[in-house]
């Protein structure tokens, strides 16, 4: 073997030699690059995978809490809306009656103007209230007794001036009686009446106050007309 044979052995050698680690260095370089991509991938995917889950949570939330709103609302309207309606009916229900009222009361009034005469008697004098009721009982009646707002309104046509009826509380202060016993239920009282001013048992109707308000508690000495109810004879001279 010459040298030049011998020297080109040693450089294949040493290339041989130096060679093959770099070779082996740089692919692991490469593998952990890539594993480096991968991993910085796989943390990009994960943060995106938790914001949209933090998006589609938040998402959710809010359709919720928007669907409630609306359901409250909903429901909201349709409890008003059930009140509506049944203060509506309340109403209808309430105008059906007064009408009917008012159509029973027309009718009674009607029949009172047409079979009413005969049955009271209006004095043309004045008495006080004692001797007003001795002339309505010496003649089978008694002082007039109003229950209701048809004969109210009937008596208060038939009354001029001011007037007794068969009403009092001179047995017990402050309890209204009729002259038949029976207990006051419902009185047309004047504003501030009964008063008892100075003592007032007797009770009268005022014809210059309102109908359903004419009555006032007065002196039982004081002299006044007066209306009889039931008098079987009625003399040509009162
Ligand atoms: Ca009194
Ligand atoms: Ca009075």
């Amino acid at each position: 073997m010459d040298l030049d044979s011998i020297y080109q052995n040693i450089e294949t050698e040493d290339v041989k030699n130096t060679g093959g680690p770099q070779i082996q260095s740089r692919s692991q370089d490469e593998g952990q690059t890539q594993k480096q991509r991968g991993r910085t991938c796989f943390v990009w995917m994960t943060v995106c995978l938790g914001i949209i889950c933090v998006l589609l949570l938040v998402f959710i939330i809010v359709q919720h809490i928007s669907i409630t709103s609306e359901r409250d609302l909903l429901s909201s309207y349709k409890n008003t809306a059930e009140e509506f309606n049944q203060t509506i009916n309340s109403l209808q229900h309430k105008n059906t009656e007064l009408a009917l009222k008012k159509l029973k009361l027309e009718y009674e009034l009607r029949k009172l103007y047409e079979h009413g005469k005969g049955m009271f008697f209006i004095s043309s004098e004045s008495k006080n209230w004692s001797e007003s009721r001795q002339y309505c009982m010496d003649r089978g009646g008694d002082l007039v007794i109003i229950k209701n707002e048809v004969k109210q309104r009937y008596i208060s046509s038939l009354v001029k001036e001011r007037a007794w009826i068969g009403l009092t509380d001179i047995q017990q202060e402050g309890n209204m009686k009729w002259v038949d016993n029976s207990i006051l239920s419902q009185g047309f009282w004047e504003e501030t009446e009964p008063n008892d001013s100075g003592g007032e048992d007797c009770i009268e109707i005022n014809p210059t106050s309102p109908v359903l308000n004419n009555w006032n508690d007065e002196s039982c000495s004081s002299m006044r007309k007066w209306v009889c109810e039931n008098v079987t004879s009625v003399p040509a001279s009162s």
